[in-house]
């Protein structure tokens, strides 16, 4: 099959014919339909977000159609339309139990080593093994995926727009409404309104958020979070955005802040950015050595600072849920696609990306 390889820290992926084995017990063999370009894809390429080592097949923003399965799968079966879940979880450990499958230990660790959750590849060229991420790997045209990364949805959805909910939409919108859960008539600020913090603005929408203030260094994705429901607009290059905050909220700040970028200093920007008693939660993936300092004392004001992963998301009831949203016009998934490209392209999605000409690019296989 052919498939986008990441051979090397900061070089483009190499498009190739790699093999693929069949699906083993518990997995899952899907043709993608479709693959959006998460900014997560790139942090891994140029080392941001620790990977363990190349040959990889990069992409965690998919959806496709079951295609075969192996022994014991018994939640899909092929002709099944369905999401990629990046965060797969073993439904049976504490956090598991308790509703918190994004925090699930149990399947993620092979995972987070770039096998499947048996501890080995079904991907490799010749003798040499690729592994895979986030047990999606959908930049390529088949993947075989752990039966409990799959998120059945309705057939009637198109597959671009199922990919997105894959990450984009499920972690912006479920930051803000499972992470936060933000109450109708607050005040909320998105800091980074990309493919991600398009879907936190969304979110404060769904959540009847009062005033939605967009903030981006980038004129073009401030005109998007307008389309995607902002109420006011932030540009850094005007002045301190928090400033500027404070400025639209009273002096006092907003209810809740979102840091969408993966930068300490947008982060301290969104804890700064809150008011007495109010939260701020940080999307962006740093670096690991990335510290961030606030001061001690403002804790004293009861804010919370928090991180979300996934949108706090438990697949799979909120991703068929979002579908719905979409197929009902509350939710917006066409208007995030930018551009629908090849997978030859990728590497142009990735430029596009850095230069704030898109906020999702996504592969039509
Ligand atoms: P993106 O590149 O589409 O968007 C980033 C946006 O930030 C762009 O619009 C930029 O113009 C804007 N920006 C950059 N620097 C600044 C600045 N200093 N001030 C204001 N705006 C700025 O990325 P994305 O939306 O795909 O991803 C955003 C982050 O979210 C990234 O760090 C990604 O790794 C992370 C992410 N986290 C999770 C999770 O589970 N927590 C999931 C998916 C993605
Ligand atoms: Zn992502
Ligand atoms: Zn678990």
């Amino acid at each position: 099959m052919k498939a986008a390889v990441f051979y090397e820290y900061n070089a483009p992926l190499k498009i190739e014919e790699i093999d693929l084995d069949k699906p083993k017990r518990g997995e899952v063999l899907v043709k993608v339909a479709a693959s959006g370009v998460c900014h997560s894809d790139l942090s891994v390429m140029n080392g941001t977000l620790p990977f363990p080592s190349p040959p990889a097949v990069l992409g965690h923003e998919g959806a496709g159609i079951v295609e075969e399965v192996g022994s014991d799968v018994t939640a899909v079966k092929p002709g099944d339309h369905v999401i990629l879940s990046w965060r797969p979880s073993c439904g049976k450990c504490g956090y598991c139990v308790t509703g918190r499958p994004q925090l699930c230990q149990t399947i993620g660790m092979a995972l987070l080593q770039g096998y499947l959750p048996d501890g080995s590849s079904r991907l490799h060229k010749g003798g040499t093994e690729i592994k895979h991420f986030t047990g999606v790997s959908s930049f390529a045209e088949y993947a075989v995926v752990p039966e409990a990364g799959i998120v059945k949805i309705r057939r009637d959805v198109p597959l671009e727009a199922a990919a997105l909910v894959g990450c984009g939409v499920m972690t912006g919108v479920g930051a803000v409404i499972n992470t936060a859960k933000v109450e109708p008539g607050s005040s909320v600020a998105v800091i980074g309104c990309g493919g991600v913090g398009l879907n936190a603005v969304q979110g404060a929408v769904l959540a009847g958020a009062d005033k939605i203030i967009a903030i981006d260094l980038n004129p073009r994705k401030l005109e998007l979070a307008k389309q995607f429901g902002a109420t006011h607009f932030v540009n850094p290059k005007e002045g301190d955005p928090v400033t500027q905050v404070l400025g639209l909220t009273d002096g006092l700040g907003v209810d809740y802040a979102f840091e969408v970028i993966g930068r300490a200093d947008t982060a301290v920007q969104a804890y700064n950015s809150i008011r007495p008693g109010g939260t701020a939660v940080v999307v962006g993936v740093a670096k690991p050595d990335d510290m961030m300092m606030i001061p001690a004392l403002s804790l004293l004001q009861e804010k919370t600072l928090k991180g979300s992963i996934y949108g706090s998301a438990r697949p799979s009831v909120d991703m068929p849920r979002l579908l719905e949203l979409y197929m009902n016009k509350k939710l917006k998934l066409d208007e995030l696609v930018s551009r629908r490209i090849k997978l030859e392209e990728i590497n142009a999605a990735f430029e596009w990306m850095e230069k704030g000409e898109v906020a999702r690019s996504v592969i039509m296989y």
